[in-house]
């Protein structure tokens, strides 16, 4: 069975706990559970990571090299910022798809560009923690 990792970064630990009216309110167990039982029916493994720390995200992704078949990854701020992210996707050689819970085209300006969309094969936004669920969907396609 193939595996697809679901990288999170920064603050999305805190899912479901506060700001419920950009975020929602399921939480980042809520997302694993759904995600992992989608994956079965769709005969994926999924796996979940969370870390405030983009070095720990690296570390993740370079794990993935290894790991896995596709990476989900909602990088939080990092999106916009990271470099180093980038660099580390451009490493994995599976699909990649992008999720934001939010509409990042509907907020702040800063929030407009992501160093991710780069590498991305898609990217998901504005459609809720479901955007994860869809990437699932896409991923096992892209798989198959
Ligand atoms: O919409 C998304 O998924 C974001 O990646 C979320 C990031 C934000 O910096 C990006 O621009 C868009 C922030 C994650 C913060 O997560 C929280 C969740 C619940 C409560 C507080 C923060």
């Amino acid at each position: 069975m193939k595996t697809v990792h679901i990288v999170n970064g920064p603050n999305l630990n805190l899912l479901g706990m506060r700001q419920p009216e950009i975020y929602g309110r399921d939480t980042l167990e809520d997302v694993r559970i759904a995600c992992e039982q989608l994956g079965q029916l769709l005969g994926l493994k999924v796996e979940l990571f969370q870390s405030n720390h983009e070095g720990v995200i690296i570390d993740q992704i370079h794990a993935a090299r290894h790991s896995a078949a596709g990476i989900i990854i909602n990088p939080g701020a990092f999106t916009h910022t990271s470099i180093a992210i980038h660099d580390a996707l451009n490493t994995f050689d599976g699909p990649v798809i992008e999720v934001h819970i939010s509409n990042i085209h509907k907020r702040e300006s800063f929030r407009h560009h992501s160093y991710v969309s780069l590498r991305a094969d898609g990217v998901i936004a504005g459609l809720g923690v479901e955007g994860y669920q869809l990437a699932v969907r896409r991923l096992a396609s892209l798989l198959s």
